[in-house]
């Protein structure tokens, strides 16, 4: 499919929303197998007609070498597994389509990026670092975001993290970094986080991690799901358009469904009771019709102003503060279809920076230089060879054509004599492309390089501690006492006293001497009164940073947990329905059995699941439909622990009906995020903004008193 096959004729998103399914899953259907009404057959086709016995001598005697169906998926299901990724082993991912905003031709030449009436085909995998492929979602880590866009052009992969920066500035300090945060190598402890020795040893060892490490001590390394987390694409990138001209760019994506977090408390009960909290949450979102959106902005430095910050542009463990340099809008995503196989599509699904399109290139960011090499290389052994871009989810879209030729696992069959170049035989085809400012071939930016061949870091690499306070500084007081909490949790698993120390002493005193005395205070290590490496940032406090500035307007998708028992109040019953039809959340009926109970109206209440099997853990906001209901309340420890729990992780309650007295069996404090009422449809607005807000932070102090 071309340019112009894929153009709105009639501008409205259901037109282009059509179109869009046309290119990358017209292809995925071509590779799709659906054995409705089909025989079962061997991979050779031929039909079985047994398939729950095999081949033996006598019905009671030994089986016979000779059956070649039990061989064949004996052997089949021996090789099912492939290795799984080194670092990003567990992740979830979903198509979707990329539309770029109008005017953005003045940064770059790429097709997707400046025609505003494509809806360019996109997969994106979300996925944590340290974890193996079946370790919890909700583990304190840094959240890989990638995202292969199909264009016209050829593929395009911009492969990010949910956080700006990285923990070493120099590639081959990577196997080094990821050694020190995978489980211990003796005990193969602990799985999915970063609370261990090693980790700890090698970061407070090399203080340029300090800010990476910072981000992952933060709320943001706690994501209440993946439909709610910013992207980065951490390195400075060029854009380069159709007359030549290059500027830098930092890319940034910003979800519409806003930011949120989870209390740790709730990471850590998450991570027992349902490990696949995040990868349920995105599927359920995309087959409810809430298709998470973002939106691509970037920050644009020119060319001449590469060298006016007080850090090196090039430098990943830096940001750009958006008071210095704001974010420019230039598209959006959107994540409409779930895949229909797991292995094939997420766990086949190949990313490497080094997949560009002509009007974007890289910068010498030594990082980003390694990890060109990293991911094709990576690729080899995960798929078995140099093929694996025929795989159906890493096809381009667009034809690709040269004389590489046979390996393994080659799915073409390539016609012609000539697999060489230039050939007189296949009169030279495929041929060269030259260079054009639209639809031509690829062609670096010509950078003017001078220098010595040198192993050695620019002295402009050097400050490794004044972005950390920045972002340290910029937090909400809430998101501060989340930061000290969690290098206390952290640094409270490492056994070696000398790595808590120098953590605390020779890292965390360089970025501010108050968070390291909090800390130090807590586990018994003295602070020095004065740090000795202080250089201070140009901007001292960034607006972006707390997750407080990324309230979403609406509440689309929110959970919400609706606890009854028999007798319930059934007006309010309906009331709660219309109004999560309109909001367009999930509220669910709550019942202390699956079977139904009988409400006011002796009429019976069907439920939507169980208050043990579904925890207050799995939802946003709690409704107590059952103040009337005092008495049995009192006696049921599932209902009474339900609301506790909720109220111990900030979230908004409402309680209906006579509910004094059960705030007083519960010595609940009330607070602006406990409502109570006896008509639903009274506080019904209120209760949308406290859940838009998310968590009630001002009850921290009094959650400490609840029982974990
Ligand atoms: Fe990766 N990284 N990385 N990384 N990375 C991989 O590639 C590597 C880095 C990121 O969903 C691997 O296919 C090196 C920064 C994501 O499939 C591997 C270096 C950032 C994913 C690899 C880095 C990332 C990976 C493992 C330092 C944020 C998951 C399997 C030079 C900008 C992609 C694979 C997916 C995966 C190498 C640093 C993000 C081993 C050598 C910085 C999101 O090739």
């Amino acid at each position: 499919m071309d340019n112009k096959s894929n153009k709105s004729e009639v501008a409205g998103t259901d037109t282009l929303d059509k179109q869009n399914q046309s290119a990358k899953t017209q292809q995925l259907d071509a590779f799709r197998s659906d054995a409705t009404d089909q025989a079962l057959t061997t991979n050779q086709g031929v039909k079985i007609a047994d398939n729950q016995n095999s081949l033996r001598a006598g019905v009671r005697g030994s089986t016979l070498l000779e059956d070649f169906i039990l061989r064949e998926k004996i052997t089949h299901f021996d090789h099912e597994r492939i290795p799984e990724r080194i670092v990003h082993a567990r992740g979830v991912g979903a198509h979707g389509y990329f539309q770029a905003y109008a005017g953005n031709e003045k940064y770059t030449k790429a097709g997707f990026l400046t025609d505003p009436d494509i809806q360019t085909p996109i997969f994106v995998r979300f996925s944590t670092v340290q974890g193996p492929r079946g370790s919890a979602d909700t583990v304190r880590d840094i959240r890989g975001f990638a995202i292969k866009f199909y264009t016209q052009e050829g593929n395009y992969d911009l492969v990010g993290n949910n956080a700006p920066v990285f923990f070493v500035q120099d590639g081959i300090k990577f196997p080094d970094f990821v050694h020190a945060v995978k489980p211990e190598p003796h005990t193969e402890v602990p799985t999915g986080g970063s609370a261990h020795d090693t980790f700890w040893d090698f970061v407070s060892l090399v203080p340029e991690s300090a800010h990476a490490v910072m981000w992952a001590m933060s709320d943001r390394a706690i994501p209440r799901n993946l439909r709610s987390i910013q992207g980065f694409g951490v390195h400075t990138f060029r854009l380069i358009n159709a007359e030549g001209k290059a500027i830098f760019v930092k890319y940034h994506w910003t979800p519409k469904q806003g930011l949120s977090q989870l209390v740790w408390d709730e990471a850590q009960k998450i991570a027992g009771k349902d490990p696949d909290f995040h990868r349920r949450d995105l599927y359920d979102a995309i087959e409810a019709g809430n298709y998470p959106e973002w939106e691509l902005g970037i920050q644009i430095v020119q060319e001449q102003d590469e060298m006016k910050f007080d850090f090196d542009l090039l430098d990943p463990t830096k940001i750009i503060p958006e008071e210095l340099v704001p974010v420019t809008p230039i598209g959006k995503f959107v994540l409409n279809r779930n895949v229909d196989n797991f292995f094939a599509e997420i766990e086949q699904v190949a990313f490497c920076p080094g997949h560009i399109v002509p009007g974007i290139d890289f910068t010498n960011d030594p990082l980003l230089q390694a990890r060109l090499f990293s991911y094709t290389d990576t690729q080899l052994s995960r798929l078995g060879g140099p093929n694996f871009h025929q795989l159906p989810i890493n096809k381009p879209v667009c034809p690709f054509h040269n004389n590489q030729r046979d390996a393994m696992h080659q799915t073409t069959i390539h016609k012609g004599q000539a697999s060489y170049q230039p050939n007189s035989i296949d009169n030279n085809w495929p041929v060269e492309t030259a260079p054009a400012a639209k639809n031509g071939g690829f062609e670096s930016y010509q950078e003017r390089i001078d220098g010595k061949k040198i192993r050695a870091r620019s002295e402009s690499f050097s400050d490794h501690f004044s972005h950390a306070r920045l972002y340290y500084k910029s937090l909400a007081p809430h998101e501060q006492k989340h930061v000290v909490d969690a290098y206390i949790f952290e640094l409270s698993k490492v056994q070696r006293k000398h790595i808590r120390e120098r953590e605390v002493q020779e890292v965390l005193a360089n970025i501010d001497l108050d968070l390291a005395q909090q800390v130090g205070k807590n586990l018994g290590i003295e602070v020095p009164n004065s740090a000795q490496n202080m250089k201070s940032s140009t901007v001292e406090k960034s607006a972006k940073f707390t997750m407080e500035a990324f309230i979403p307007e609406d509440i689309k998708a929110r959970k919400i947990a609706v606890l009854v028992h028999d007798k319930v109040n059934q007006e309010n019953i309906a009331a709660i329905q219309q109004w999560a039809k309109a909001e367009n959340v999930v509220a669910h009926i709550l019942t202390p059995t699956p079977a139904p109970v009988l409400n006011s109206k002796q009429a019976k209440l069907d439920s939507n699941g169980m208050q043990k099997a579904e925890p207050s853990i799995a939802y946003d906001a709690v409704i107590v439909v059952d103040g009337d209901n005092y008495e049995v309340v009192k006696q049921d420890g599932v209902t009474k622990h339900y609301i506790l729990e909720a109220y111990k992780h900030l979230k908004p309650i409402v309680f209906l009906g006579d509910k004094q007295k059960l705030l007083d069996a519960l010595q609940l404090v009330t607070d602006e995020g406990t409502l109570s009422t006896d008509s639903f449809a009274a506080i019904q607005d209120k209760f949308k903004d406290l859940i838009r807000h998310h968590r009630i932070w001002a009850r921290e102090k009094n959650a400490e008193a609840i029982p974990a």
